[in-house]
């Protein structure tokens, strides 16, 4: 069995990565710091290809999967989870920057590695996409803007692929994670400030990679006749809050 598994460089992807090479898979490791995939090489040899691919070069990422090695080729899992977020700030006054790199990594992205796996998929009649989702976004939250929406963009993405291959026995699930500690996901978004990003964990017990890594894992080896459409997965130490009203002084 092969999993395709992008972001495998860190976090999720690489407990992902880790995971299914445990459990005697073969996993092409893609990312753009691919000598993070040394360890993993040298742990499990032949079984890992480490691919170096940035998600967003839409070429680039029709020639790999195109490209790929006989023994990687027939793709059977496609973790769709290099992604993330850039900025905390209010719509107001946010970096536009920000807003396009969200959009070319968690949609694009998203999109390409897709469109371009997905038809070998359908005409081995076997495969199942996994796309790493957010409670982002299907709850807001201030800040969550642009990130919040490229996540809901993800959910409805899987949904809808799934309308699209009934019959064909492809499977697609969206796992949907909240506060996760462990990974780079909030240095990147604090754009490398290591104090901002430690503050969001402080006095939290988060979930982590590996669990998000079981997770995926699970959903993978569900019968083939099981599609798991969703999965909304929290810290135990994370829940909702009110609506937040804007009250002038009297
Ligand atoms: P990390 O920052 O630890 O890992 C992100 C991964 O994405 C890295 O391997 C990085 O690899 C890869 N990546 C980023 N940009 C590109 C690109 N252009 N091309 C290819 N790969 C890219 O984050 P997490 O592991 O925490 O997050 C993984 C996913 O889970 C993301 O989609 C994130 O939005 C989502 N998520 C995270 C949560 C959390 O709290 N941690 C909660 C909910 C969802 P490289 O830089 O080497 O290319
Ligand atoms: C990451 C979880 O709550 O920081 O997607 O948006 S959160």
């Amino acid at each position: 069995m092969i999993a395709f598994i992008t972001g495998a460089t860190a976090g999720y992807g690489y407990a992902t990565a880790e995971k299914f090479l445990r459990e005697g898979w073969s996993v092409v490791a893609a990312g753009r710091r691919i000598e993070r995939i040394d360890p993993l090489r040298k742990e499990y040899g032949e079984a890992v290809l480490p691919l170096k691919l940035d998600v967003t070069q839409r070429q680039e990422v029709l020639s790999a999967v195109e490209n790929l090695p006989a023994a990687f080729k027939t793709v059977d899992v496609l973790v769709n989870n290099a992604g993330g977020a850039h900025g905390l700030g209010p719509a107001q006054t946010a970096n536009l920057d920000d807003w396009d790199t969200m959009i070319d990594i968690n949609i694009r992205g998203l999109m390409y590695c897709t469109r371009a796996v997905l038809p070998g998929m359908v005409e081995r009649q076997r495969g199942h996409v996994i796309n790493i989702g957010s409670v982002a976004g299907e709850f807001p939250y201030p800040g969550g803007n642009a990130y919040g929406g490229v996540k809901a963009f993800t959910h409805q993405f899987s949904l809808n692929l799934r309308a699209d291959l009934l019959g064909t026995n492809v499977r697609v699930t969206c796992v949907e994670p909240g506060l996760s500690g462990g990974t780079e996901f909030s240095e990147v978004r604090f754009k490398g400030d290591k104090t901002k990003a430690a503050a969001v964990y402080a006095g939290t017990e988060p979930m982590t990679a590996d669990d998000i890594a079981e997770t995926v894992y699970w959903v993978a080896t569900r019968p083939a006749r099981v599609n798991v459409n969703t999965i909304s997965m929290m810290a135990t130490c994370q829940a909702f809050s009110p609506f937040a009203i804007h009250r002038t002084a009297k």
